[in-house]
């Protein structure tokens, strides 16, 4: 094997409100299955200071590419260096590996024709959602903008095909495209290096958390996502063992004495011996409290058997997807699979949940073809939920509190709305031409979403009053 140096690239979040919140896991998997094989790699990790920001949005300076970055270099060997982007730190590398969400491929392109241009022998890889969702685009790019390799899928085994050598690069935008049947090989947790998670902020229930997965894909098929018809694979369960133990560890590591986890998968509360389990490992790891998402039907079907053992293990607060208050947008979502969900049921589990002293995360959208009386149902269910009191304190001994949330729907184009809305299946609703990434967010800066959309049924103005109401509900902690 040639010694092939590697270096697996994080993209900025440029419209997030905040960059911190959430590591982004793909390149950390990836960078810890390498490690398995006796592979070291770097990590770069982008983002833009608040600063740049400001003036980039106040219009003070337009300039929004890299160089206006700044950048976290990690390297296996030790040496971590943050300073502002400078385009010679790629010189040292082989394979630059770029993982990219869609609202981040402008920057990936940019970052992709300046290694062309400036590093024309370094193997170019780009791997993500973005490269999923969007194959089509991402490999009939331009030559100065295109990539050596493109992994629309699981990234473990291309990768290692590519940094051994197995697959040589031959013509650029070459498809390797694979996908493990189950994921029982993944046995290794994503890395956690310390200089990169000391700089995540977010709280659960008044203690700092980090967040993981348990499993990829979705058995839930809404139609505003692009995974709705993405098989369900759990990650093995030594794997989340190993992977709680090194959260642990990071936040010890971090000084703290308490502190928690979320689950970030759509599936974080399935059923009850799946709860049990993981609540299970959250006491052996000593977390103080942990979030995780789940269903209105899975709650009201399971109730006490499903929370439980959560609240016994610390748990304080679930996410739920409940996107609408109307039933006409409900139907429409095709939660279920055909089968269909109330939205009483809502209403039912926020109760369910609230009463057994667990506060609820409301996620909600506006959608482009809601009338008047959609907005009002929707609203209705926020008041409710935001007003219903929840038993118990957090750990900073406050009242625990209901959250809402409210987006505004963006039909990313894997979706089977982007499909519907193409095909005039919706009345009154149609796509802008030419769409750019920017419109490609349902929750970005000042808790905006982007505006995809030419026609809609009521305008813009009115739906983002109402989606001002609704977050203007939310409690000042969390
Ligand atoms: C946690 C999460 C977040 C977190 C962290 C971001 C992250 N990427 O981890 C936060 C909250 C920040 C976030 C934000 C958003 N998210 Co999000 N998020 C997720 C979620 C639930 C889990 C991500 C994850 O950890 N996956 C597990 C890892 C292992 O999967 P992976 O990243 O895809 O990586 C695998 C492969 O893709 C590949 N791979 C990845 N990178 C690379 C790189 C190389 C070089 C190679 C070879 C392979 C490779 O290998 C990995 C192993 O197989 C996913 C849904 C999901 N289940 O994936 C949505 C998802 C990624 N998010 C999505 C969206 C839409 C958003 C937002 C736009 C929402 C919004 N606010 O409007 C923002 C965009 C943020 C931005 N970049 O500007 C979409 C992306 C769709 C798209 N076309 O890109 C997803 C797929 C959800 C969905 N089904 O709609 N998100």
């Amino acid at each position: 094997m040639k010694n092939q140096k590697i270096l697996l690239v994080k993209l900025a979040d440029r419209f997030l409100e905040n960059e911190f919140i959430f590591q982004q896991l793909g390149i950390h998997y990836l960078q810890s299955y390498l490690a398995r094989h006796g592979i070291p790699s770097d990590l770069l990790i982008l983002f833009e200071h608040e600063l740049k920001r400001k003036e980039r949005l106040s219009g003070k300076n337009g300039v929004s590419d890299l160089c206006q970055q700044t950048m976290l270099l990690i390297e296996s060997a030790g040496r971590v260096i943050e300073q502002p982007f400078n385009s010679s730190v790629f010189s040292d590398y082989n394979i630059i590996a770029l993982s990219v969400m869609t609202p981040q491929a402008e920057d990936a392109y940019l970052l992709s024709a300046l290694l062309n241009q400036e590093f024309p022998d370094v193997t170019t890889v780009i791997g993500g959602s973005h490269a999923r969702y969007y194959l089509d685009e991402v490999a009939n790019l331009p030559a100065e903008t295109s990539f050596d390799f493109i992994v629309p899928q699981d990234g473990w085994k291309p990768i290692f095909e590519i940094v051994t050598n197995s697959i040589n690069r031959q013509n650029k935008s070459s498809i390797l495209s694979h996908r493990f049947f189950n994921l029982s090989g993944i046995t290794t947790p994503p890395t956690r290096p310390i200089p990169l998670m000391e700089k995540y902020n977010f709280e659960i229930a008044g203690v700092k958390a980090f967040h993981t997965i348990t499993a990829l894909g979705c058995p839930f098929s809404c139609n505003f996502c692009e995974a709705s018809s993405e098989n369900l694979r759990k990650f093995p369960y030594e794997m989340i063992s190993k992977d709680l133990q090194e959260i642990a560890k990071c936040h010890i590591e971090l000084g703290r004495s308490k502190y928690g986890v979320m689950f970030f998968d759509d599936v974080g509360l399935m059923n009850p011996e799946q709860v049990k389990k993981i609540s299970q490992l959250i006491k052996q790891n000593g977390f103080t409290t942990w979030r995780a998402f789940t269903h209105a039907y899975l709650v009201n079907k399971y109730k006490e058997s499903l929370l439980i053992p959560f609240h016994s293990s610390g748990g304080r607060r679930i996410g739920m997807g409940l996107e609408t208050g109307s039933q006409k947008s409900l139907d429409l979502i095709n939660k279920r699979n055909g089968k269909k969900q109330y939205v009483w049921e809502h209403y039912e589990s926020v109760k369910i949940a609230n009463k057994l002293g667990i506060a609820v995360d409301a996620f909600t959208m506006i959608f482009p073809w809601e009338d008047e009386s959609d907005l009002e149902h929707t609203t209705k269910m926020l008041q409710f939920i935001a007003g219903n009191p929840v038993e118990g304190l957090d750990e900073k001994g406050r009242p625990l509190k209901n959250s809402v949330d409210s987006t505004i729907m963006t039909p990313y184009q894997g979706t089977v709305f982007n499909k519907m809305i193409n095909l005039k299946e919706i009345n009154n609703v149609k796509l802008k031409n030419n769409l750019d990434y920017t419109s490609y967010f349902y929750k970005g800066l000042s808790g905006k979403s982007g505006w995809p959309y030419e026609e809609t049924v009521l305008s813009r103005e009115r739906y983002e009053k109402e989606q001002n109401l609704r977050n203007s509900m939310r409690p000042a902690y969390r």
